[in-house]
């Protein structure tokens, strides 16, 4: 049995008339979380999965620090979707998963679509601007924390941030909007430019934590101990030096004083990467230290300490795929 339906208090500037609809690929943790937080907002939500199961219809979530609440969403499978119906999408896959996700739902998209892209990392994000030009296409940097109690129940278990700008010149058109939209939910979302710093910053730091967790099957507050932090310097040594080629800002204080705060302030966590490998799935390497080491092979920069880790990530979790 469902339980009742009860709504957080719905923005009055929005009316039954101006309410968007959003579409949102994969139905994972960061998926449900968003399709939860809309949904209960009045945006009408479409959550599109692989393959339909029949409990799929009922979903919940528990908002941060709340009470667990139910809430509308419909659920469809990407071949029952009608062609070019799409008109706000939000693609909640793994990195590795984002392309061919939108590929496969490429013809479902209307002309003028916008495309929010969740992951993690670098790499896709800028595949998928390029690609797919003609749409108005943005990136979100997230730092919220939620997973699956089960496939229908999302907990909301870190309040953070998203930061969202567009990648093409389609998507800064419309990401005063967009942000505007996302703002009416319980997420705390901020209009960021340029959003390839936003998400730099945000590589630079799972470079320098996600992979050594992966290879030491270690919380991230053992990234403090001696051994394993002169791992961590090196990483952020070389990712300063990338950064700069690059013309980007490195914060302030240094790479490796930043990354030796999230470890102190993260000492519980289970780093996604982590977990990847806890439940045997392909991790997002490619798109973070690989990005890395893609980005310093076409600049002619050694990064020995980030090429060791993507290939020891590779042949450690990878083999099996
Ligand atoms: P997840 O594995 O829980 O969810 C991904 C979902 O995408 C899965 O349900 C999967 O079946 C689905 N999927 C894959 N290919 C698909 C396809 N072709 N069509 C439809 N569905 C497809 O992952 P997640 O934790 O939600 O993470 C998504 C992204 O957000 C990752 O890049 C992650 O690093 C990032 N992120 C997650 C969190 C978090 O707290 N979960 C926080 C910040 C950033
Ligand atoms: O973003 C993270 C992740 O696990 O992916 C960090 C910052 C490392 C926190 O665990």
């Amino acid at each position: 049995m469902t339980a009742p339906h009860q709504t957080l208090p719905l923005n009055p500037s929005t009316t039954q008339d101006s309410i968007p609809c959003w579409s949102i690929l994969g139905a994972g943790s960061l998926g449900s979380l968003w399709a939860g937080y809309l949904s209960l907002s009045g945006y009408a939500v479409q959550l599109l999965v692989r393959r339909l199961a029949l409990s799929d219809q009922t979903r919940s979530i528990t908002p941060y620090q709340g009470e667990r609440l139910s809430y509308p969403a419909q659920v469809s499978d990407i071949q029952s979707c009608a062609d070019r119906s799409i008109q706000q999408l939000i693609v909640a896959t793994k990195a590795p998963d984002a392309l061919p996700a939108l590929n496969a739902i490429r013809p479902k998209l209307a002309d003028q679509a916008t495309i929010v892209l969740l992951q993690n990392g670098m790499g896709a994000q800028q595949t998928i601007a390029a690609q797919f030009e003609q749409y108005a296409v943005l990136a979100a940097c997230i730092t919220d924390g939620a997973y699956l109690e089960n496939s229908q129940h999302v907990i909301h278990a870190g309040k953070g941030l998203t930061r969202i700008g567009g990648l093409n010149q389609k998507g800064q058109a419309v990401e005063q909007q967009i942000a505007e939209q996302l703002q009416k939910t319980a997420l705390q979302v901020e209009l960021s430019q340029p959003i390839e710093q936003v998400l730099w910053n945000k590589l630079a730091i799972n470079i320098a934590i996600n992979g050594l967790t992966a290879v030491h099957q270690c919380l991230n507050g053992a990234l403090a101990e001696p051994d394993k932090n002169q791992q961590v310097l090196q990483l952020c040594l070389e990712t300063e030096k990338v950064m700069r080629a690059l013309g980007l800002t490195v914060p302030e204080q240094g790479l490796f004083a930043l990354a030796n705060q999230v470890i102190a302030g993260t000492a519980a966590n289970r780093s996604s990467m982590l977990q990847d490998t806890q439940k045997g799935q392909p991790t997002e390497i490619e798109f973070i230290n690989g990005y890395l080491l893609r980005q310093a092979q076409h600049l002619g920069i050694d990064v020995p300490y980030n090429a060791a880790l993507t290939a020891e990530v590779l042949q450690r979790f990878h083999q099996a795929r």
